[in-house]
């Protein structure tokens, strides 16, 4: 697996509005490679285990009843500093706290369905990459 990697998934909510085009389009424009992508609808189990660290949070049974209940678009992102611009294109975890011209604060509705994941470390970029994809997926 390539070292400057981060992992993405554009969520159910900006799936059903229409956005994934765009927000694809806003990915490559700011310079991320695809290494990987593909378009898959979680299970209760796989969504239970993406988020198990977030399992005791009162948020928990809604993120994982949210993030099943349409297909989803994955992606593994190539770029320099790839976990840290990505962050800081998809904006803040609340849409109404993300700058201007952020992908959330474009297509999120709320906290909770907030359009796009990013990855928070290169560890856990690694970790969820390889929970969607084969090394052999990842270019
Ligand atoms: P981010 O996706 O910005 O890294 P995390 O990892 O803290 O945010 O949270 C994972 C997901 O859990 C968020 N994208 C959001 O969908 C949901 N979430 C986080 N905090 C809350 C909250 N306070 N209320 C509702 N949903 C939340």
């Amino acid at each position: 697996m390539k070292n400057n990697i981060t992992f993405t998934m554009i969520k159910p909510d900006a799936m059903e509005n229409g956005h994934a085009g765009d927000i694809l389009s806003m990915i490559i424009k700011s310079d991320f490679q695809i290494s990987a992508l593909k378009l898959t609808q979680l299970t209760k189990k796989q969504a239970q285990a993406f988020y198990n660290i977030h399992r005791k949070k009162p948020f928990f049974n809604d993120l994982v009843t949210f993030m099943t209940r349409s297909p989803i678009v994955v992606a593994v992102l190539e770029k320099n500093r790839a976990v840290e611009d990505f962050r800081r294109l998809i904006g803040s975890t609340n849409p109404e706290k993300a700058e201007k011209g952020t992908v959330r604060k474009l297509f999120a509705t709320s906290m909770g369905e907030n359009a796009i994941h990013g990855s928070d470390s290169i560890d856990n970029a690694r970790i969820e990459s390889s929970f969607f994809f084969a090394g052999w997926e990842m270019y």
